[in-house]
């Protein structure tokens, strides 16, 4: 008998080892060569492909169960979230919420802790529910995404959020108490130590009431400079400050790297300071603040700023550390270069020698060299604005300048020497050679048309010191005719472009039917290393620590303090438990849910009619959330993610007695 088990075993082992290797050693099939296999050239031929679409098919077609080699991260516009897909396949991962609650992900739909940070960028006695999010910013560590955090920006409310890339969930909103709208952020400086932050619409400080009339004397802009401490995953409040700027309306900024470190540039485009007023007779302000042909690049350096602040030469406004402007020029942090026309995008070289500006009425990027900078600044050579801030001398500081085309907006690199463009008006890219030292040397290559009205464009870590080339992403404003007809709101086009090997064609149409992504950043999928499950049963993922409220299997109970009940949750498939919840009408409740589970991807959600709660339990996750039982009756709470073949008997039942 002892035998028979015995070998009974050794069989077992010997076919675990035999599957194990059979695995291992699965031969590769043969290269495919000559022409397509008989059946799929009857696709093909069926289809009407051309060997260019062969070829896009061929390049983003990801096989059932293989993984994508990058992430994007794009922003979800006016959706207020962030949007994670992979590269070639363009597959959505994910959907995280941010600035807008979500109720998949159980987000602003009661649990403790979500709704208290959505609460931070509240206004007053406004409860802020919605975002404007543009600018996604990976963290760097010296100057190269370095996979652990994503911040982005709500232009709508001049907020910033810290999501962290272990679970890809938000952590953190904060507000600016100056401001009202930001745009030019987020951008990170090359150790993350600090997420900038650039304004748009000037306003008085903390947007208090001024006339228009005022404008010149009360309305500003600001940078902020959001300290960022990554040990604990958090915008340090207490140690981020902010520099005064002219209201000359701020856009797109950068920060230096390498040969730049240090230094921070943004945009303007109204140092008309233009202030409308159409039904007085003025011109609108599309045309108000175009009159001029030069608008002025803001060159800030981050810091001797950082210096200035910790040396306490700021003025504390609304609870932010500010460097007022005459400190900011007094001390060299502030300096500003004429641009041509209404520009919109400033992008750093990946070496840091140069900042590339695209200005949008004007068919050229103009390109200023860093050490040219640095000179007219030693050399003093500038002119004062009429707030006393320098203007260095734009001979002095210009390098190059390519013209490109109508609209030109954003730039982006490749690991081949080359920087590409998007044009609005000519809805296409350009591509050109970053020249170097010779200002010759900075030429266009050739243009690629893309459908339609390219706003940015992304390529692989195409921002950092060390891009990837090998995959650019232009995200279009506008779709038109590409796809089936969805009513008047048409998606925005996100197309991907080969740019290996010296190709530059369009491999991939993703219409993106959940926001209007402005911005993106694409990182190599191995940079990220995203949890599982948490780290251990009973997490609360807001703080990363084990949460006070973790209940272990057994331990669930309700307790009653008057009318105070406190319920302590488990959820495993496929139970609730406890699953009655007794309550007398009017007691206050607080409920927390461990989901005991370590499983990979064993998740369970929480719904209960009536109380407008949606909760995601991940592997070892506890959330808590609040209610006060108003309305008496019998209320069944539910799972909601499908778990478990009896995943429907996953539920339970509250009762309010009235
Ligand atoms: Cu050009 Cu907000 Cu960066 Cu949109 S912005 S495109
Ligand atoms: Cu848990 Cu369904």
């Amino acid at each position: 008998m002892k035998r028979s088990l015995f070998l009974v075993a050794l069989l077992l082992i010997l076919a675990l080892v035999l599957s194990a290797c059979g695995r291992r050693t699965t031969p590769t099939p043969p290269p495919l060569s000559g022409d397509l296999p008989a059946n799929a050239m009857a696709v093909a031929q069926e289809r009407g492909l051309t060997p260019d679409d062969i070829y896009a098919a061929m390049k983003t077609y990801t096989p059932s169960g293989k993984h994508d080699d990058y992430y994007i991260f794009a922003s979800g516009g006016h959706s207020g979230n962030l949007i994670v897909i992979g590269i070639p396949s363009m597959r959505i991962l994910k959907n995280v919420a941010v600035f807008t609650p979500e109720s998949w992900q159980g987000y602003g739909y009661g649990e403790r802790g979500i709704e208290e940070m959505l609460d931070a960028g509240n206004v007053g006695d406004v409860k802020l529910r919605m975002g404007d999010t543009h600018h996604p910013a990976l963290s760097e560590t010296n100057g190269d995404y370095d996979g652990q955090f994503v911040f982005i920006n709500d232009k709508a409310n001049a907020r910033v959020a810290v999501i962290d890339l272990r679970d890809f969930e938000t952590k953190q909103i904060v507000k600016d108490p100056n401001l009202i709208s930001n745009h030019g952020s987020t951008f990170v400086t090359p150790n993350t130590e600090y997420v900038i932050q650039g304004s748009q619409y000037a306003t008085p400080l903390g947007w208090e009431y001024a006339p228009i009339s005022e404008y010149e004397e009360k309305y500003r802009g600001l940078i902020t400079l959001w300290a960022f401490d990554r040990e604990k995953g958090r915008i340090d409040l207490e140690q981020s400050f902010s520099i005064e700027v002219p209201p000359y309306w701020q856009d797109l900024c950068d920060a230096g790297k390498l040969a730049s470190d240090g230094w921070g540039f943004c945009n303007s485009f109204n140092t008309e300071m233009y202030t409308g007023g159409l039904l007085q007779g003025n011109p609108p302000f599309e045309a108000g603040v175009s009159q001029s042909d030069m608008d002025y690049l803001h060159i800030f350096n981050w810091k001797k700023a950082a210096q200035v602040a910790a040396a306490g030469k700021v003025e504390m406004i609304n609870g932010m550390r500010v460097i007022r402007m005459p400190t900011a020029v007094a001390e060299g942090v502030l300096y500003l270069a004429p641009e041509p026309k209404s520009p919109h995008g400033a992008d750093v070289t990946p070496d840091g020698k140069y900042v590339v500006v695209a200005g949008k009425l004007d068919p050229h990027i103009t390109i200023y060299a860093v050490d040219k900078i640095e000179k007219a600044i030693a050399d003093q050579n500038w002119e004062l604005d009429p707030f006393g801030v320098p203007v260095l001398d734009y001979d002095a500081v210009k390098h190059a300048q390519i013209e490109l085309g109508l609209g030109p907006l954003h730039s982006i690199f490749d690991n081949q020497g080359f920087g590409y463009t998007s044009l609005f008006l000519d809805s296409a890219v350009a591509k050109w050679t970053v020249g170097g030292d010779d200002p010759a040397a900075w030429t266009l290559v050739e243009k690629l048309p893309v459908q339609y009205n390219i706003g940015h464009l992304t390529a692989a870590e195409g921002d950092t010191v060390s891009p990837d080339g090998q995959y650019l992403l232009v995200l279009n404003k506008w779709s038109v005719d590409r796809f089936l007809p969805v009513g008047p709101l048409l998606p925005q086009n996100l197309q991907l472009v080969d740019i290996s090997n010296g190709n530059f064609q369009v491999i991939y149409d993703m219409p993106m039917g959940i926001g209007e992504p402005h911005n993106a950043q694409i990182i190599k999928a191995d940079k990220i290393n995203a949890w599982t499950a948490y780290p251990q049963i009973g997490w609360d993922p807001l703080t990363q620590a084990p949460s006070p409220y973790a209940t272990q299997l057994g331990e669930e109970r309700i307790e009653r303090d008057g009318n105070k009940v406190e319920v302590f949750m488990t959820s495993i498939r496929s139970r609730l438990t406890p699953d009655h919840i007794e309550l007398k009408k009017g007691d206050h409740v607080t409920w927390h849910i461990t989901n005991v589970e370590t499983a990979h991807d064993a998740v369970h959600g929480f719904q209960m009619g009536g109380q407008n709660v949606s909760l995601s339990i991940e592997p070892g996750e506890t959330v808590s959330f609040e209610f006060v039982a108003e309305a008496d009756g019998t209320y069944p709470f539910y799972c909601t993610e499908f778990c478990a073949a009896l995943h429907l008997e996953m539920m339970g039942y509250t009762f309010v007695e009235p």
